[in-house]
């Protein structure tokens, strides 16, 4: 009676739990043809685990019921019986080649990434996503994507961000998500700058690793428009809870309408490179780019993390001649976390951090022009 009552408190408190957090018990069914398919697979195995689970146990209770001791049966013997040898061989391969059809065909179909409508790159950084769009109207289009502001401010210790207004997206918002139209065929190249990180959103139904010097591949045809969430799902350092991912599905109106602005900021950039800036300007700009892309290893006050992320406030490189500086942060320090930014940041942004981190926290040292990066890249 006490254990009867015991699990009935254990299947309310759990129900209770269930009504109330609103969790799924089940994998979610995603957005994708591919997710589906992963969904319906699933399902399958799913049922037939449980009628396995039924025929097997069903069998072992009947026999020790049926065939007690109290009934005065006797052991019997299966020994040598080849009909009962064939059985229990041919039965499971039929499970197994029948489980298989299926899994393979979806697998093939995840695998074959020809035939794209557009091509998208995607790069891992500790600890945020570069997309470069390669082809098709949007190609040229290249942005970095990286953790909310308002999330990043958040999570720092003491800070008295009152977490109840992200609702269920904590950490799960950027700056700048991916944007993809609908009802297209998008592929995509995975590859990293500096560990191995993996783009992993749920609804697509795929996880893939991005890995230096690899580049992987995977698509996915989104149908429906909506924002998709997702994270880093490989271990890649002291942020890899902050990096998430988030895919914007626009119908191709609005995925137009926004090639359009990006194009025109692509644009405006250019000739943005070519001007002279002011101090200001440049001071500005760069307090932006060293937040969102050096501070979580320089921190935020310059003072780094030292001994293996060195301050920058009072650094001997940061107050020294500019070619040297600007080496740094283009080619990077081969073999350390300190990654070749050539190909991460544009003129404009590089030469901003710079001049910032040769201006802020008591260092003084010369202004650093868009126009001196790209005589040195
Ligand atoms: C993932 C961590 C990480 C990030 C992000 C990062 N750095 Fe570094 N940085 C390092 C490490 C580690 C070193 C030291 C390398 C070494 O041991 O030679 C370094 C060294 C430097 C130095 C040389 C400092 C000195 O006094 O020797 C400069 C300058 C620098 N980084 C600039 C930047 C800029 C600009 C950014 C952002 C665009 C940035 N770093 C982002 C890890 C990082
Ligand atoms: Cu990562």
């Amino acid at each position: 009676m006490r254990i009867v009552s015991s699990v009935l408190v254990v299947c309310l408190l759990t129900a209770g739990a269930v009504a109330h957090a609103d969790f799924a018990l089940n994998m979610r069914e995603g957005v994708t043809q591919t997710s589906r398919s992963v969904y319906e697979l699933h399902m399958i195995i799913f049922w037939v685990c449980c009628a396995i689970g039924v025929i097997v146990f069903g069998a072992m209770l009947y026999s020790i019921i049926r065939h007690r001791k109290s009934r005065g049966v006797v052991a019997a013997q299966f020994h040598d019986s080849t009909f009962m040898e064939m059985l229990w061989t041919i039965i499971p391969i039929v499970i197994l080649v029948g489980m298989a059809i299926p899994a393979t065909t979806t697998l093939l179909a995840m695998e074959e990434t020809g035939d794209a409508d557009m091509t998208i790159k995607v790069t891992g950084i500790q600890w945020k996503w570069k997309y470069d769009y390669i082809d098709g109207e949007a190609s040229g289009i290249s942005f970095l994507s990286s953790l909310h502001p308002k999330h990043n401010e958040a999570r720092m210790l003491g800070s008295d961000v009152d977490l109840r207004q992200f609702g269920d997206q904590y950490l799960l918002d950027v700056d700048n998500p991916l944007v993809i139209p609908t009802g297209q065929r998008v592929r995509f190249l995975l590859t990293a700058a500096d560990v191995i990180h993996a783009w992993w959103v749920p609804d697509l139904g795929w996880k893939k690793d991005a890995i230096p010097g690899f580049i992987n591949e995977a698509w996915t045809q989104i149908d429906e428009p909506g924002t998709y969430r997702g994270q880093c799902a490989e271990l890649c350092g002291k942020d890899h809870a902050f990096m998430p991912v988030v895919v914007v599905a626009k119908s191709p109106e609005d995925y137009a309408a926004w090639v359009k602005e990006q194009k025109g900021s692509v644009a405006e950039a250019a000739t943005e490179a070519l001007r002279e800036w002011t101090k200001p300007e440049l001071m500005a700009k760069g307090e932006q780019v060293y937040t969102t892309v050096c501070a979580a290893c320089h921190r935020p006050d310059g003072q780094g993390q030292p001994p293996v992320f060195p301050a920058i406030a009072g650094s001997a490189i940061a107050n020294g001649d500019a070619a040297t500086h600007i080496d740094v942060v283009i080619n990077g320090r081969p073999g350390t976390a300190m990654v070749a930014y050539r190909s991460i940041l544009n003129d404009v942004d590089m030469a901003a951090v710079l001049t910032y981190q040769r201006n802020a926290w008591g260092n003084a040292a010369s202004v650093v022009q868009p126009t001196e990066i790209q005589a040195a890249r």
